[in-house]
């Protein structure tokens, strides 16, 4: 199995050593800073016969190496400064991810692709748009990341085991993001019945603003552990074909009664990329959240 990380940041890297670390696939790193991936995987690689494993990892800035490749993961682009939305990323990585998207096309055309980049929905969109590929083998990072937060949040609050949590959380990752209490559940029980309503919303405020609470304490830069770690759970999904059910941003075709969009929806990951998109019963104020999130991330493609 090969994965190719093009951006060789924070995200790119650590997720690069998470997957040969893991004896998961082999890795080749790309960045337009070719140094960097080079100087960064050469670090992994030296750690190999500590950590234990065969895997290899290449560092370049040459597109020749990311020929049959069976994953390619998309992390380029600028992250947040203290302060900003995500949206406020969109123009300038916008011509990124067209730029990647374009080589991509010409060098892989039959990996499936994962766009990590900000604003997630808008750039996962794009990344359908110029790729053409099919829209079950090209969709974005966010929900694994945000359902994670929230559960890890709920389990802190009721001091239970975090794999005692179930949940999903639709729609944009951006402040207008759906966590589905009707689907959340806690050793079986649905949240509204364990908390108050007062620390639920306390606990959704919280997931939501998760990222810039991380922004502004690392002042430079933006979350990565967390996040590398939610692309490795999808990469892991598809190279076992363990067909799991989770949060993508995926380019709809009519389902949730959406076109022209991607958006946060459930759905079963396996070897071939999405190989369902589950449509949920959502409660009347659920639905009306959802909603309002489309909106909100088709002003964010209008301005691509
Ligand atoms: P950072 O550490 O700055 O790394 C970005 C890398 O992209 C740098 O090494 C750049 O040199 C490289 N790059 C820029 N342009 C190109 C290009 N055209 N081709 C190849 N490489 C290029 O950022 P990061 O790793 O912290 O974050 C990367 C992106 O992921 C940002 O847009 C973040 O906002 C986003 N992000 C999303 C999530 C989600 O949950 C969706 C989480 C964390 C970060």
């Amino acid at each position: 199995m090969k994965v190719s990380i093009i951006g060789a940041g924070a995200v790119g890297s650590t997720l690069a050593m998470r997957v040969v670390e893991n004896g998961l696939a082999d890795v080749v790193l790309l960045d337009v800073l070719k140094d960097i991936a080079i100087g960064k995987s050469l670090d992994i690689l030296d750690a190999s016969p500590i950590v234990g494993h065969e895997k290899g990892i290449v560092g370049t800035g040459d597109y020749e190496y990311i020929r049959d490749s069976d994953i390619i993961v998309v992390t380029a682009g600028l992250p947040r400064k203290p302060g900003m939305t995500r949206e406020e990323l969109v123009s300038k990585n916008a011509s990124i991810i067209r730029d990647v998207s374009t080589k991509v096309k010409s060098h892989a055309p039959r990996a499936i692709l994962i766009v990590v980049t900000n604003p997630l929905d808008a750039m996962t969109y794009l990344a359908c748009m110029v790729t053409g590929f099919k829209k079950e083998k090209v969709f974005g990072m966010a929900g694994v990341l945000d359902g994670s937060r929230f559960i890890q949040l709920i389990a802190s609050e009721l001091k239970v085991r975090r794999s005692s949590v179930e949940t999903y959380i639709l729609g944009s990752h951006g402040d207008t993001m759906v966590p589905l209490l009707s689907h959340t559940r806690v050793n079986g029980r649905p949240l509204e019945k364990v908390l108050s309503k007062e620390r639920i919303e306390s606990i959704v405020n919280r997931t939501r603003d998760r990222g810039i609470e991380i922004v502004n304490l690392l002042g430079t830069g933006s979350a990565y552990y967390s996040p590398s770690a939610a692309v490795y759970k999808m990469i892991e999904t598809i190279i076992n074909d363990t067909r799991e059910t989770m949060t993508v941003s995926a380019c709809l075709a009519g389902e949730y009664g959406l076109n022209d969009i991607a958006i946060g929806v459930p759905a079963v990951i396996g070897k071939n990329g999405i190989e369902k998109i589950v449509e949920l019963d959502l409660s009347g104020e659920e639905k009306t959240a959802f909603l309002e999130s489309a909106r909100a991330i088709k002003r964010s493609i209008d301005e691509l």
